[in-house]
């Protein structure tokens, strides 16, 4: 079965390109796309150490996102607005990955209670960043890196040609994707556009053991600790979508802490709604509901 945390790559995407290119890429398409062996690549590429994660996958039940934390625990979160799914703060390394949700679309044109990715944005200690957002008509991106409006230039380079380099941040489009890898501290963001949402794979050293936070968790192996709230407190595992909820309430940016890109006179207030609670789908509250 291919594992919905994604896959562990032999070599690294933006160190070892060439080898990656031929242990990762060409082999995953050769067992999951030309051929049925997909169960036999995952066998080989498992996940745990420095594993993929998907905070989110496809074809959910009300197309919502599904969070996954960077130890494998999955839970669904609806919050509208900006949330901080990773941060690291230690005595030499400073980062946040924050991620913006809208509400869905359903398909009778109505808003779903379930809400979706639309932003990311990360900053690390040297200053690299990087803004990425569906555009109001979801069929492209919008994309700053280190403040630099790069969007024009994704739109008009050649497909999967564009390039941004510096000494501590690159940015590569590769089949649609957007791998962004900062380089002074080793993370890599895998940046996707699905239907009318983005998608993210985060890519986290085993350095980082312990001292993750946010809706990611705190990446120590084990999946069953990894509500753990902004003031070290700990919600069980097996919580209710409700609790979760309020859980994931407690990881809202603010103004302070945003690492958004705002134009147009914007600011975070205007992307965040603290107001809105979606409709809970477990029994407890379903039976208090109707
Ligand atoms: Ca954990």
């Amino acid at each position: 079965m291919k594992p919905l945390s994604g896959g562990f790559y032999f070599s690294h995407p933006s160190f070892s390109p060439r080898d990656h290119e031929a242990n990762d890429v060409i082999m995953k398409d050769k067992c999951c796309t030309k051929s049925n062996f997909c169960d036999l690549y995952y066998q080989l590429h498992p996940t745990g150490t420095c594993y993929t994660v998907s905070p989110y996958r496809f074809g959910s039940f009300w197309g919502d996102p599904h969070m996954s934390t960077l130890d494998g625990m999955n839970y669904t979160f609806n919050g509208l607005g900006e949330y901080v799914l990773l941060s690291i703060e230690t005595s030499n390394v400073t980062f946040s990955l924050q991620a913006r949700t809208e509400r869905a679309v359903k398909k009778d044109g109505n808003l779903s209670d379930a809400t979706i990715f639309t932003a990311f944005a990360a900053r690390d200690n040297t200053n690299s960043s990087i803004h990425v957002e569906l555009n109001k008509a979801k069929d492209n991106v919008t994309l700053y890196g280190n403040g630099i409006d790069l969007t024009k230039t994704l739109r008009e380079v050649q497909h999967d040609m564009f390039v941004f380099n510096t000494s501590t941040l690159t940015i590569h489009e590769d089949d649609g994707v957007l791998r962004v890898s900062f380089l002074e501290i080793g993370i890599t963001l895998e940046i996707g556009k699905g239907a009318g949402m983005l998608s993210l794979d985060a890519i986290i050293p085993n350095t980082f053991n312990n001292v993750t936070k946010g809706l990611l968790g705190n990446f120590d192996r084990d999946p069953f600790n990894d509500f753990v709230y902004p003031n070290g407190s700990q919600l069980y595992f097996n919580a209710s979508d409700m609790e979760i909820f309020y859980y994931g309430q407690a990881w809202s940016v603010n103004d302070s802490s945003s690492v958004f890109f705002y134009d147009d006179g914007k600011e975070h207030s205007d992307y965040h709604n603290a107001s809105y609670i979606p409709r809970f789908l477990d029994t407890n509250v379903c039976s208090t509901t109707y």
